[in-house]
């Protein structure tokens, strides 16, 4: 009785609210099966029917065998990159492929495949969206959100980073735009990707989750909401894929573009 469940007798079956973990994942070997394990856990532990979606971005070490060899015995669908096409068109194929499979009243989640996100939190974005949230981001910047292992520069630069997102895009409930841990309501991906296609998600490197929420922000119905995130950098497996400059050279580029009224 995982798809359809019992209703009331003399009702129709009705189907629960399936949760969809995408896993961006680009050489992820390391943190991939300790991460499956944890998700199972937390989605068994909060009563939750999941499926995960590890879209993995041409990587070259094992993490598509480890992924496959996992959807053996966990809901799980793989879906893999020929080459790596970076964290923006891996976050687009995750969402475009999730939104396709699920119902509107599902929830999508995207979060980091380094381990540093931790699954328990998807328990209360659930809460946040049955309450009536669109949008829920795992946020470094509500009471209760600590920070652990990240180096002064990166923690410095998100820092100011949201302040500036603050001044200059200003969504009301939102605090945190760079982070890649947040749950969507399926209903809103569904809608976005109906109007705009595939080129709703045109940011290639990783200002592809500002992007999405600027983009989002123009709808003024939808309704943004933030949980405390635990982010444990220090648990995190080999380096970080980001490249700093660069993301923040264009995310300045993307931020300017905006504000001048382009696409
Ligand atoms: N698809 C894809 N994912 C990437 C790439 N680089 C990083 N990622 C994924 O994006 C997520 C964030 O990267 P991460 O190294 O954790 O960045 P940080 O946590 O901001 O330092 C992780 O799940 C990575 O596997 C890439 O080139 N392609
Ligand atoms: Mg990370």
């Amino acid at each position: 009785m995982s798809r359809l469940e019992a209703s009331a007798p003399g009702k129709e079956a009705r189907r629960r609210q399936h949760i969809w973990v995408v896993l961006p994942a680009f050489n992820e070997e390391l943190s991939l099966p300790k991460l499956l394990a944890a998700i199972d856990e937390a989605m068994f532990e909060s009563s939750l029917i999941y499926r995960v979606l590890v879209m993995d971005d041409g990587s070259t070490d094992g993490t598509a065998a480890l992924a496959r060899e996992a959807a053996q015995t966990l809901p799980l669908v793989v879906e893999s990159h020929p080459v790596n096409l970076g964290l923006g068109m891996t976050i687009r194929d995750g969402l475009m492929k999730a939104a396709a499979l699920a119902d509107p009243k599902d929830l999508i989640v995207t979060m980091d495949a380094d381990n540093s996100h931790s699954p328990e939190l998807i328990l209360r974005m659930v809460r946040l969206a049955r309450e009536g949230h669109d949008v829920v981001i795992a946020s470094r910047y509500q009471p209760g959100s600590r920070v652990r292992g990240v180096p002064f520069a990166r923690r410095a630069l998100s820092y100011w980073g949201s302040w500036l997102f603050r001044l200059v895009f200003p969504i009301p409930g939102v605090r945190d735009y760079t982070c890649g841990y947040r749950a969507y309501r399926a209903a809103v991906l569904q809608k976005v990707i109906q109007q705009h296609g595939e080129a709703f998600f045109d940011q290639e490197g990783f200002q592809c989750m500002v992007d999405i929420l600027l983009k989002l922000r123009r709808n003024h119905d939808l309704l943004f909401g933030e949980v405390p995130l635990v982010l444990r950098y220090d648990l995190k497996e080999g380096a970080s894929k980001m490249r700093v400059w660069r993301t923040i050279k264009n995310t300045l580029g993307l931020m300017a573009r905006r504000r001048l009224g382009e696409p």
